[in-house]
């Protein structure tokens, strides 16, 4: 998760750190000694051409050198010790990071967000040479955090539940992992000994029930089904009934994959969620289709409104701007990644773990 930025990130401090001043003295040392022998051994003429040479060759050298692309970072960390940073310095700096920001999917309203609060932290700002690098570090931290919403515990809300069952509720379209996803919460349920009974209300897609009830087999969970085509707004009611009766803690509720676009299935929806009530509305989306993604997260919000996300496929592609896009479009906490094919392969997703991935905690 994040590998691009933590990469960056190490990238930009391993480039500005300086050799220590004893082993720049000691080349120094080196380079006048072999000068000095050269030289020896010099005509008076030869010396007189090389330094005619070293004349011209000069400003090619310098100018390399300048070409040479500098990061967001070292342009910072120079801006900020020379003065206080104007905000016209510190948006041709920021042209490095957001150029590395939207090649690894990160959507324009994300980076501007970055930037926004990025500009607050350290536009005006004046610090000595040995703080800069620290102060940009926690000023990107704070804005990655900031469009991050804390998840609330899961479990805490499930275990204060009482008398009846927590329900929640997955959509997304096709294929992006919502009956895998439910199979690994049922698993990480089961893991912190709380009870589940699955809802198989994908009544739409052909072998869904039946790949659902494969995974409550083997997760020894029960599963409550219909006849295909039936209402899946029954199943539901039917799955939370059966919890009252046994007294499972959790309901965990498939749905067809619906298009965003599609105006019946949305209805459908919205009639899911009147009977069901649910406690929790969790958009399932894969963290790696970039801007069709957002799209489906962003219109789900609006048509069903959601209250937090799920985001498969982490395993696959580390172009993990996706996540922080959706992140900020719904201004929703996102609960799990899915980051492979079996049921463990969940990870609770939190600004703690976000820290830790980028290296900068
Ligand atoms: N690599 C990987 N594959 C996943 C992940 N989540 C789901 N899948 C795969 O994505 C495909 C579609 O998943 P499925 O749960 O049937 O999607 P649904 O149509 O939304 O219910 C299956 O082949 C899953 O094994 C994940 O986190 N990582
Ligand atoms: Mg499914």
């Amino acid at each position: 998760m994040f590998d691009f930025l933590k990469k960056t990130i190490k990238s930009w401090v391993g480039k500005t750190e300086k050799p220590s001043t004893k082993s720049v003295k000691k080349q120094a040392k080196k380079k006048e000694t072999t000068k000095k022998q050269t030289k020896k051994t010099q005509t008076k003429q030869e010396q007189q051409t090389e330094q005619e040479v070293e004349a011209i060759l000069a400003p090619t050298l310098e100018t390399k050198q300048e070409e040479e692309k500098e990061s967001f970072f070292s342009k910072l960390v120079k801006k900020l010790t020379a003065a206080q940073l104007s905000e016209e310095d510190f948006n041709d700096a920021f042209e490095d990071l957001e150029i590395i920001l939207l090649e690894n999917n990160t959507a324009l309203e994300a980076v501007e967000a970055i930037r926004e609060s990025l500009k607050k932290e350290l536009v005006g700002l004046n610090c000595k040479k040995q703080e800069a690098p620290t102060r940009i570090l926690e000023a990107l931290k704070s804005s990655i955090l900031s469009i991050l919403q804390e998840p609330p515990s899961l479990l805490t809300a499930i275990q204060e539940k009482k008398g009846s069952p927590y329900v929640i509720l997955f959509f997304g379209i096709n294929g992006t992992g919502k009956t895998t996803s439910i199979a690994k919460v049922a698993h990480y349920l089961k893991q912190n000994k709380i009870s589940c009974v699955l809802a198989a209300g994908d009544t739409f897609r052909a072998a869904s029930i039946e790949q659902l009830e494969h995974h409550a087999k083997a997760l020894n969970v029960p599963c409550i089904k219909g006849t295909y085509e039936a209402d899946p707004a029954s199943i539901a009611f039917n799955a939370i009934g059966y919890a009252k009766a046994h007294a499972i803690q959790v309901v965990l509720i498939d749905t067809a994959g619906r298009m965003y676009t599609k105006t019946n299935l949305m209805k459908e929806m919205e009639k899911i969620i009147r009977v069901s009530k649910p406690h929790l509305k969790i958009f399932v989306g894969e963290s790696i289709t970039g801007n069709d993604a957002l799209d489906q997260a962003r219109t789900f919000n609006e048509t069903a409104g959601i209250d937090g996300s799920i985001l498969t496929k982490a395993d696959i592609d580390e172009k993990a701007g996706t996540i922080l896009s959706i992140a900020q479009v719904t201004n929703k906490p996102i609960f799990f990644l899915g980051t492979g094919q079996s049921y463990k392969d969940l990870l609770p997703f939190t600004k703690k773990t976000v820290l830790k991935n980028l290296g900068v905690e």
